[in-house]
């Protein structure tokens, strides 16, 4: 018969060996994206912000953007969207929904606060998703949204958003989920096994 501590082990373990690989593999669904609208930075870096200001995303997610603070709305900048993308335009204090599923740059920004730096980039990893990327990188942001474009990029560029999508990596990255599906399977089979030792042991 299996002892309590080693049968407490062997579940905590087996719990652990599945629970690892199905967050990997959710990475290759589609994910929705959160943005809060903020008076305050959290780090203190700023006011009236949207947080985080810029992300990569795959074509077919889903970005949302939440009024947690009042008085900020996100809306599509003008020329800041993929060819033939109409883009948003989200109601003050209202929370906004967007699924993207053209690949490229798409830049939004606050109405009312465009001009105190309330701006910021979605960039949607695909095929052709550089075709915008220096019409977005060039639009003209007024007064702080100047600065904090610039700041955007940088970010973006040291993170290495930008860069160019890759099919190769995407097989790379489909195959560890493969493989990972394979390794929860094998760890299934154990925990079965597991379980029916202990069955076994609770019955004698
Ligand atoms: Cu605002």
């Amino acid at each position: 018969m299996i002892t309590f501590p080693r049968r407490a082990a062997l579940i905590a373990g087996a719990a652990a060996l599945l629970a690892a690989p199905l967050f990997i593999g959710s990475a290759n669904a589609e994910t929705t994206h959160e943005i809060q609208m903020l008076n305050k930075h959290p780090d203190g870096k700023g006011n009236m912000v949207f947080y985080p200001n810029v992300i990569r995303i795959d074509a077919g997610d889903t970005v949302k953007f939440l009024p947690e603070d009042p008085g900020h709305n996100s809306a599509s900048t003008r020329g800041g969207s993929p060819k033939g993308e109409k883009g948003w335009k989200g109601r003050i204090n209202k929370e906004v929904e967007v699924t993207l599923t053209t690949p490229g740059f798409y830049a939004y920004n606050c109405t009312p606060h465009k001009p105190s730096g309330m701006v910021g980039l979605v960039i949607v990893a695909g095929p052709g998703m550089m075709d915008n990327m220096e019409a977005v990188k060039g639009l003209r942001q007024v007064g702080k949204g100047k600065q904090v474009w610039a700041a955007i990029w940088e970010q973006a560029e040291a993170d290495g958003l930008l860069a160019e999508y890759s099919p190769e990596a995407e097989e790379t990255a489909e195959a560890a989920v493969d493989e990972t599906g394979e390794m929860m399977e094998q760890a299934a089979e154990k925990l079965d096994e597991a379980t029916s030792m202990m069955e076994k042991g609770d019955a004698s």
